[in-house]
């Protein structure tokens, strides 16, 4: 469609000789480059259109401009482009106002700051948070922003990527003006009738002295630089970021805009920028399910929680936290009383932290009950079952359940293996029920796995994402088998790890690989973290249905055979001196590994960094294809944010499912059928990668709406 019949997204209209712009690019404003495009023409012309004396931008709907338009990215630039609008807008000899309501966010700030003043709503946000999608600040936000703040505290804008509130905004000198009223308009143009009557100058952010003391400017961004190169864990675009501030400090403003445009660049060639950008939206669209699009949530007022150990406590607090009045069942009062104990704890030490005041935990415990006896759950609109992970209890639980919850109320199960069809079955309201699998901490941990058993109504689903919302989960839809997504997945991960382990690499090589790739820990310190009890119930339990023929290592029955079950026992795989967190390597680890491989017959191998690393991802992207392709996942996005929000995989990878798109599925699948060559059981490539990589396509062709 050309440019003349395209609707447009900047609306219009002269007040007394004011050009107000409304910037009307639902849902979130974003740049376009329609929007630049509109946005150019009319500056130019209101420059030299003396029926003008002035020019008032404001957002249309909840945004000022929530950035550039992040889809564009990847994609062939478009003119114009976006620093030389801000450029243009600074030239404007007319005066330049922006009125901010809702967010002014990356190029949104921008081009906030290309204006002559800013005022801003009292409710109002304004950042940088490029860094998050593997950027820097793109349209002149590295030049302008340290000429008005400072070196120092637009690096901790930029590298942070936190938005600030308009107090702080205006404490920094960010924007010039706080308002309280609801009408930005009104509020933009009485501001702007008060520039004009006092004859305020053009005033351009390239001219402001903000870095004028160089030793502190200097010193600002070499103490940036030595933090971000201890924390940054590899990530590419914080020290471009630097570097970019420290062009603002050495060189003229436009040769720093050019650079500043050289390193954007080469953030927007780097995969870390298509794995943040793919996160970014993958974690949206998990939100779109079938039943999300198709049926209206059911209220949920109060909440039961079943179980008060680990997981119970930290659903109640997590519901605590979104607000619900929660009851919470345990077996006698002894487990109720630890179960009251393990929620104040939380709440304690964020008191101790000084996050929360006395007052507001004495306020939120008023909404917790406990009780032993299921009738004090007759009025809840949800309950949550966490008890032992055993078919029997839960089933009991539920039949409990199902005699004293009124009809209605929506009853989950937050099993991390078991069938949830089965338990679902065990009571008369099969269509109520549903599997809530959230992680540990639960009130910590955003990710929340919504297993959909075949009976559930489907209200109940839409439900389950409603309620995501409202705790800020990040939630994910997925069918019943062993494991659900996530942890199907990482069993085989895991089994990789092993496999390696046995094969002759240490648990340490391994962990120290899985590191460098960029997880927070390795499979085997997550195993100490989880504690080796529980992966042992699990492997005892399946012992009955494990295929004979599948390969078993026994390296971690033997570890769990002395009662080293990882943190929790001060030994696992790794040993944690009193009071130590991170483990210190043990060498009787390595004799019991040593003594297995004999007992298996395995000659050890060497393997490298990258070789352990090529198993492992393997091993995960081909189970991963496997959940998509029998559907227990919808999109390959949902096993990647599975991923991203509970098991740390590196965000800037996008996920295993990204990943493989990025090196390219026809090598993951080489490396399948190399590896099968030593076992054609455990190296089963996934027909779904087999399919794909035949047909040129990739996982990310598989991620369109469900
Ligand atoms: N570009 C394109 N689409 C966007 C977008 C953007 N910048 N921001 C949001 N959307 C879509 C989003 O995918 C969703 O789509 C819908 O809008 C509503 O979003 C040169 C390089 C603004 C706080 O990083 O943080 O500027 O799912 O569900 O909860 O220097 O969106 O409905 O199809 O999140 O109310 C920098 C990103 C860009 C801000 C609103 N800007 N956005 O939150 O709604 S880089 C950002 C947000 C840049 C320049 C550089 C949030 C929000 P759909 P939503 P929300
Ligand atoms: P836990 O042993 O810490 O707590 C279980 C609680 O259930 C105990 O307090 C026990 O008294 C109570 N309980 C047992 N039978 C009961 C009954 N009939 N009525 C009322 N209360 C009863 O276990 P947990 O780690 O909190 O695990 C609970 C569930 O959550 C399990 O299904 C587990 O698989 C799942 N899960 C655990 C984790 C984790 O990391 N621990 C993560 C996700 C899911």
């Amino acid at each position: 469609m050309d440019n003349a019949h395209k609707p447009s997204v900047l609306k219009q209209e002269l007040r007394n000789k004011v050009l107000v712009l409304g910037i009307d690019n639902p849902p979130v404003n974003a740049l376009s480059a329609d929007l630049r495009r509109e946005l150019l023409g009319v500056i130019q012309e209101a420059d030299t259109n003396d029926k003008i004396e002035a020019v008032l931008m404001v957002g249309c709907g909840r945004y000022f401009i929530a950035g550039a338009d992040v889809r564009e990215f990847g994609k062939p630039p478009l003119p114009p482009f976006l620093p030389d609008v801000c450029t243009r807008i600074e030239a404007c000899n007319k005066l330049v106002v922006a009125a901010i309501h809702g967010a002014a966010l990356g190029g949104g700030l921008e081009i906030a700051l290309a204006a002559h003043y800013r005022l801003i709503a009292a409710d109002a946000k304004v950042g940088f948070p490029e860094v998050e999608l593997g950027l820097l600040p793109g349209a002149g936000g590295t030049q302008r922003a340290p000429r008005l703040i400072g070196a120092k505290a637009s690096l901790d804008l930029m590298l942070s990527g936190r938005p600030l509130d308009a107090r702080d905004a205006h404490e920094l000198g960010l924007v010039d003006r706080i308002v309280y009223g609801e009408d930005m308009l009104a509020e933009g143009l009485a501001y702007l009738k008060e520039l004009l009557a006092a004859h305020a100058p053009v005033r351009r952010s390239r001219d402001a002295g903000g870095l004028a003391d160089h030793t502190k400017s200097r010193a600002a961004i070499e103490a940036a630089r030595s933090e971000t190169t201890k924390v940054s864990r590899g990530l590419f675009s914080p020290l471009k970021i630097i570097e970019a501030v420290q062009a603002a400090l050495e060189l003229p403003f436009n040769e720093g805009l050019s650079l500043e445009r050289n390193l954007f660049l080469q953030c927007i060639d780097s995969p870390q920028r298509a794995g943040l950008i793919h996160a970014f939206f993958a974690q949206r669209e998990v939100f779109k399910a079938p039943e999300t699009r198709s049926t209206k949530a059911r209220s949920i007022n109060t909440v039961g929680v079943v179980g008060g150990g680990t997981m119970g406590a930290g659903i109640a607090v997590a519901m605590l936290d979104a607000g619900f009045p929660v009851t919470m069942i345990e077996r006698d009062e002894e487990s109720l009383a630890r179960g009251r104990t393990h929620v104040e704890k939380v709440y304690d030490s964020l008191v101790a932290k000084g996050r929360i005041t006395q007052e507001a935990r004495a306020d939120v415990l008023t909404r917790w009950t406990g009780s032993t006896s299921y009738h004090a759950l007759a009025h809840a609109d949800l309950v949550v079952e966490a008890v032992f992970e055993e078919m029997t209890v839960k089933q009991a639980v539920f039949a409990e359940l199902d005699r004293a919850c009124k009809p209605g109320a929506i009853l989950a199960t937050n099993t991390s293996y078991l069938d949830v069809s089965a338990i679902a079955a065990s009571c008369s309201r099969a269509p109520d029920v549903l599997g809530l699998h959230f992680f540990s901490p639960a009130n910590i941990m955003k990710l929340l796995e919504i297993v959909v058993p075949a009976g559930v109504a489907a209200d109940v689903v839409a439900t389950a994402f409603a309620l995501a919302k409202k705790l800020q989960k990040v939630p994910v839809r997925a069918g019943v088998c062993d494991g659900f997504i996530g942890n199907r997945i990482f069993a085989v991960y895991r089994a990789a790890a092993e496999h390696i382990m046995e094969d002759g690499a240490s648990p340490y090589q391994i962990d120290r690989a899985a590191r460098h790739f960029g997880f927070p820990m390795g499979p085997f310190q997550v195993a100490d973290l989880a504690g080796g009890d529980i992966g042992w119930a699990a492997r005892k339990r399946r012992a009955n249905t494990r295929d004979p023929k599948a390969r078993y290592v026994q390296i971690a029955d033997r570890i769990c055979e002395r009662g080293w079950f990882g943190q929790k026992t001060g030994r696992g795989f790794y040993r944690y001196p009193e009071g130590v967190r991170t483990g210190v390597q043990d060498p009787e680890i390595e004799a019991i590994i040593d003594a297995e491989r004999l007992r298996a017959g395995i000659k050890p191998n060497s393997f490298t960094d990258q070789e352990i690393v090529r198993r492992l991802m393997a091993a995960m992207i081909n189970e991963g294809a496997n959940v998509v392709h029998q559907g227990i996942a919808l999109r390959p996005l949902d096993v990647d944010i599975t991923f991203l929000f509970g098991y740390g995989f590196p965000r800037y990878r996008g996920g295993p499912m990204k990943y493989a798109d990025t090196v390219g599925l026809s090598s993951v699948l080489a490396d399948i059928r190399e590896f099968a060559q030593q076992d054609t059981l455990f190296w089963q490539p996934s027909p779904l990668l087999v399919k794909l990589t035949n047909n040129g396509a990739d996982f990310a062709s598989l991620n369109q709406s469900a």
